[in-house]
């Protein structure tokens, strides 16, 4: 529906639960915080939720001391969801919670999105945060620097700092807007892509010796086991991004990367250039995304789930 259908229901609700997906990204949390401080403004309550520990490098956001890591006591919230449409995605005391609420507001824009929410609106755009300002723009919201710049992180994330595919002019027209705010483009940059901790570039070492080439060189596959995240003291966040990394390879058209950070439960990554929809692929299991990237969760061993995934992909891409 039209983002227009939300402004009825934001301008007279009182209280608001803020909630992204788990294993949360720039995108998640910068359009949270963003809509956090935006709503505040407004003189409304807020909870914004992560069910994730935020991971350290979003440490310098503005406005992350708003964050709340439980779920509200009572149950008289209207929710707004970001850059998530899917239920079991939220985690499972979020996914709990929404589930009595009467009024659950859903703003993502993934192909494969999932179907939470009373009211919807799902746009195929390059970041959630595009569509976080659009609405403040409806609610006439003036951007103040501490809004803008988690907006520009939350696009910086997820164009993978204005490279990716769903960049365009329009996505350079409003980081435009949002530096004349005051966001410090190499600031952010340099929050964002050069302050590994050193257990991400151990885990890195770990995935790139268990990286091969299949498919012909197709498809780039790597694992990571709950000893390899063990061995490096590694966040969950520390392997994020190295599946984006291993489709750079020459010749690949998809990377596959398995995650084990908690024993029995692997996070399966993919990345694709085009060719194949990994949002499709990813939804026969359960999962979701672009067509881009894309990733779903299972409880196959690390080992059966590797071949199943390999079998599958080698015979989607001969
Ligand atoms: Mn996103």
């Amino acid at each position: 529906m039209a983002l227009e259908e939300f402004l009825p229901i934001i301008e007279k609700a009182p209280r608001f639960f803020l909630a992204t997906h788990v294993n949360p990204d720039g995108d998640g949390i910068g359009s949270l915080l963003a809509l956090t401080i935006a709503l505040k403004e407004k003189d409304k309550e807020v909870w914004p939720y992560l069910a994730d520990e935020l991971p350290s490098v979003y440490e310098f956001l503005p406005g992350k001391d708003l964050l709340y890591y439980k779920i509200p006591p009572d149950k008289d919230w209207t929710a707004i969801i970001l850059d998530c449409g899917e239920a079991s995605r939220l985690g499972e005391k979020a996914e709990a919670f929404v589930k009595d609420l009467s009024e659950i507001l859903v703003l993502d824009h993934h192909e494969v999105s999932g179907n939470l929410g009373t009211k919807r609106h799902v746009e195929l755009t390059y970041a959630t945060g595009a569509l976080v300002y659009k609405l403040l723009k409806l609610l006439n919201v003036s951007l103040t620097p501490a809004i803008a710049l988690n907006l520009y992180v939350a696009i910086f994330s997820d164009t993978g700092g204005f490279r990716f595919q769903q960049t365009t002019a329009e996505t350079f027209a409003l980081a435009q807007r949002l530096i004349e705010v005051g966001v410090n483009p190499a600031f952010v940059a340099e929050r964002l892509t050069e302050r590994y901790p050193f257990s991400r570039l151990c885990l890195l070492k770990k995935a790139l010796s268990h990286l091969r080439l299949s498919g012909e060189g197709q498809i780039a596959f790597s694992f990571l086991s709950h000893e390899d995240y063990k061995e490096c003291k590694a966040s969950k966040a520390d392997s994020d991004d190295f599946a984006t990394f291993f489709r750079g390879i020459e010749g690949v058209e998809v990377s596959v990367l398995l995650k084990e950070f908690k024993p029995g439960e692997i996070s399966v990554s993919l990345r694709s250039r085009g060719k194949i929809n990994v949002a499709t692929f990813a939804a026969h299991f359960g999962g979701g995304g672009h067509r881009f990237a894309a990733g779903f969760k299972s409880k196959t061993d690390l080992k059966s789930l590797g071949y199943i995934l390999l079998k599958e992909l080698e015979a989607l891409i001969s």
